[in-house]
């Protein structure tokens, strides 16, 4: 079948249309309200200086969430070549893409299906001879590394590792927070070769005051200034330590491609994928929890306890995430399809479960009145997803949904319903559900 391209459902120029105020503050920097009086100032002039090549004489006259024309213009060169063309694309500046579940049914997720979530511009690739990544902060002694020290000097380790972002089922809250509207794709699980973070970590030498890490990657800010960084999260050092929390080198044994973090990458499996920093550079031990762009207001955080849907969290009231819930996708059939009835056919995906795993899965074809178990394979390594499957027979011909359940080894299932709202829509694990009809 010919690839066809993605449909494109956001950009910069529409985000600029709905809420030009915001787009200018995300941009640039640049705030509405009487002190500020909407100029543009400081480092936010600066910026918009970049992005358009000079400085801008008449900045005092221009009317705020004006999208610079230079801006408009400019559609971030990202190839989909190397991308399925059934991605659904979310916005092109910066790229967000997401796979249909039909995409995920590879035991090993294939970089072409495997979602981008950018928070910055794609940047040029710098070369692995180029490339250096520092490790420095609360240790005894600064590394400085290159690609071939790291593939040369320590161990290398293989695994299929669960990458989820975030903000992955987004799209079910109600009401709708703002960020990529991602469904159930936002979710890889691929081949990943590199080091234990944790091996360059005791290389370092961690002193007794290590509690956090913060990582830094090269991706340009979307304002094109260099000083601001586009995200910078990190974790828990017991989180780094972890044996399965890698700095890959690899990416289904070929080089990462340039989406996903070339030449290195933080993987950090089973948590929020925006601690897996991707052109990495730097990896900074700190005494605290770390500040970076991504790790405090409302970023990456969810309220501590249950809020109403729409409720105005106060910053202190919010928490960083750690782990990812149980989950589950179905990846075949493909929803919308026909299938027999009163004939067997074999339902199945993956599923998940942060830094668990899953023990068990129930489907339903009957909008969960009752629940047949699927068999699930253990994980070929910890912190991969599992494949699970069902035989399943519809009795009569006519719609049908079909939903898959996942349960963790700690007894936690999947919720039918959309779980705990939160300000930016994290966290979503309700089942997947999917409709054939039956003939
Ligand atoms: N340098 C950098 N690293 C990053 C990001 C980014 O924008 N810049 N996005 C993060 C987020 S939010 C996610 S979910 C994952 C996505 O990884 P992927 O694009 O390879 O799927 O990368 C993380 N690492
Ligand atoms: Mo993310």
């Amino acid at each position: 079948m010919p690839k066809k391209h993605g449909k494109q459902e956001r950009g910069i120029v529409e985000l600029y249309h709905d809420d030009p105020e915001r787009a200018d503050w995300l941009v640039f920097g640049r705030r509405s309200g009487p002190d500020r009086r909407g100029f543009l100032k400081g480092a936010g002039l600066a910026s918009m200086g970049a992005v358009v090549g000079g400085t801008i004489p008449f900045s005092a006259n221009m009317p705020m969430g004006l999208i610079p024309n230079a801006l408009a213009e400019t559609v971030e060169e990202f190839s989909m070549d190397s991308k399925h063309g059934d991605m659904v694309i979310h916005n092109d500046r910066p790229v967000n893409m997401e796979a249909p579940a039909h995409l995920l049914d590879d035991d090993v997720t294939p970089a072409e299906a495997h979602f981008v979530r950018n928070n910055g511009a794609m940047p040029s690739p710098v070369s692995k001879e180029d490339w250096r990544l520092t490790i420095d902060g609360e240790v005894n002694e600064t590394l400085e590394l290159s690609y071939d020290q790291l593939m040369e000097d320590f161990d290398l380790v293989t695994m299929r590792l669960q990458l989820e972002c975030g903000g992955n089922g987004r799209s079910g809250f109600n009401p709708q927070p703002r960020g990529n509207p991602w469904m159930i794709g936002a979710i890889g699980n691929a081949e990943w070769t590199g080091v234990r973070l944790s091996d360059l970590l005791r290389r370092a030498g961690l002193k007794a005051s290590a509690v956090y890490t913060g990582h830094e990657g090269y991706d340009p800010h979307l304002s094109g200034d260099s000083d601001r960084l586009s995200i910078s999260r990190g974790g828990p050092i017991a989180k780094m330590m972890d044996p399965h929390t890698i700095i890959a080198l690899k990416m289904n044994g070929e080089d990462i491609p340039v989406a996903h973090g070339f030449p290195a990458r933080v993987v950090a499996p089973g948590w929020a994928g925006s601690v897996s920093q991707k052109w990495l550079t730097r990896v900074q031990v700190l005494d605290h929890q770390h500040t970076g762009p991504g790790m405090t207001g409302l970023s990456y955080r969810v309220p501590r306890h249950p809020v109403e849907p729409g409720t105005d969290v106060p910053e202190e009231d919010m928490e960083v995430l750690a782990s990812m819930p149980v989950k589950s996708v179905i990846t075949n059939p493909r929803a919308g399809t026909e299938v027999t009835a009163g004939r067997p056919f074999e339902l199945r995906g993956q599923a998940w479960a942060g830094d668990n795993w899953v023990t068990g899965l129930d489907v339903s074809f009957d909008y969960g009145a009752s629940w047949h178990p699927a068999t699930v394979e253990p994980a070929p390594n910890r912190y991969s997803w599992q494949r699970w499957r069902a035989e399943v027979t519809l009795p009569l011909t006519g719609y049908y949904e079909l939903w898959a359940r996942a349960t963790d080894n700690l007894g936690r299932s999947q919720p039918v319903v959309v779980p705990g709202w939160n300000p930016r829509g994290y966290l979503n694990n309700s089942c997947h559900r999917i409709d054939v009809t039956a003939v």
